[in-house]
């Protein structure tokens, strides 16, 4: 590094711009947008698990058709995320790797189980929720491929806390037994979404570092109270009460005062030891290793194609082409 290359990635950030793939930028902010660029993306990955429990029951057709369009819109925003942290110089298949040997983390809220349909609703309201929170800001992150990858992230989250705020309407406006399961849905889920922020500000390990690089806008604590005082509001909307007896309007400082998540809880969790870590690797892993097939088959093909063309254009005969795929199957 010499300090004209330093000067310039300082003048950037200061210039509120971004940083692209080719540009100089110090190992630390790499390795720094790596981790969170692939956690962000193993999240999107392994958050698909809770709610794809319930597409094979969920209520309706129309319900189950919006909930695989919402679950496969998560694989396309690990998709997205896996593609921006590529051009840091990692590979998909080494960040796999790292997540499912335990090296890199995904969000602790993706290690609680989905019981009832009416968990769909809440996942879709507070985890979708806090996730819009978390990541508008993200649109404005100091590294170009990141920002972009978020801002089409983002739109597609907001249908997704829409169509969860949209479940538990229904269920608070039908039986008793619907609003019950309503309500015992988002006890379970509210203090797991309040530790989706992560740790408070005082013991955050990365936070200072990564607002200065612009790559974190705003702090953990911040973004939590953002949220709480978002959704307060749309519980009285729909009826629900959420779980906490502090919860009260402070009108000098205009945000609502709540109990924070137990944050031993979180550190267990994101340690391994939630109510469904075990399950969600083991799943992946699975997933991964009967999908080898289709990464074989993609090489293969890739070496195929290259030496096609590699013999077209020394004029001599390559293998041959695969068949066209018939007018009546495509
Ligand atoms: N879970 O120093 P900080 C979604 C770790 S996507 C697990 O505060 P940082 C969409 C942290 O990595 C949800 N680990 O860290 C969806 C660090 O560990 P390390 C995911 C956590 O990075 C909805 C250590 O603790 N969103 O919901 C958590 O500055 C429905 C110290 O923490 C993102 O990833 C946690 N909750 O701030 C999909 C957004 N919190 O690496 C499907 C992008 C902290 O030193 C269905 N990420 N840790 O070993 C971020 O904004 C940040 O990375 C934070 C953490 C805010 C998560």
């Amino acid at each position: 590094m010499d300090s004209a290359e330093q000067e310039a990635f300082e003048a950037t950030i200061a210039a509120d711009s971004t940083i692209e793939p080719r540009d100089w930028m110090p190992e630390e902010y790499r390795r720094t947008l790596i981790r969170q660029i692939a956690q962000h993306a193993h999240s999107e990955i392994i958050g698909m698990q809770p709610e794809g429990n319930w597409i094979g029951r969920a209520p309706t057709l129309a319900r189950k058709a919006i909930l695989l369009a919402k679950v496969q819109d998560e694989a396309g925003h690990g998709l997205y995320l896996y593609a921006a942290a590529e051009t840091l110089g990692v590979s998909r298949d080494d960040l796999e790797r790292r997540l499912l040997d335990g090296r890199q983390k995904y969000s602790s809220i993706f290690n609680y189980p989905t019981l009832t349909w009416a968990d769909v609703g809440a996942i879709g309201w507070l985890v979708d929720g806090a996730a819009i929170v978390n990541q508008v800001p993200l649109c404005r992150c100091s590294y170009g491929p990141y920002a972009r990858a978020m801002i089409r992230i983002c739109k597609e989250e907001s249908f997704h806390q829409r169509q969860g705020f949209d479940i538990l309407y229904t269920l608070t406006r039908g039986t008793d037994e619907q609003r019950a399961m309503a309500q015992d849905a988002v006890d379970r889920w509210w203090y797991p979404s309040l530790a989706m922020f992560g740790p408070p500000d005082a013991i955050s390990t990365h936070t200072e570092r990564s607002m200065a690089w612009r790559i974190k806008r705003f702090s953990n604590d911040h973004l939590r109270q953002k949220f709480v005082d978002m959704i307060v509001p749309q519980a009285e909307v729909l009826g629900v009460r959420l779980p906490d007896p502090a919860l009260r309007f402070n009108a000098k400082t205009g945000h609502w005062e709540f109990t924070p998540p137990d944050y031993d809880e979180l550190f267990a969790v994101i340690s391994g030891r939630g109510p469904a870590n075990r399950q969600r690797l083991t799943h992946r892993r699975t997933a991964y290793e009967e999908g080898a097939w289709v990464r074989e088959a993609a090489v293969a093909y890739a070496a195929k194609a290259a030496a096609r063309a590699a013999s077209q254009s020394s004029g001599t005969a390559g293998p041959p082409r695969a068949p066209a795929v018939p007018d009546e199957v495509a």
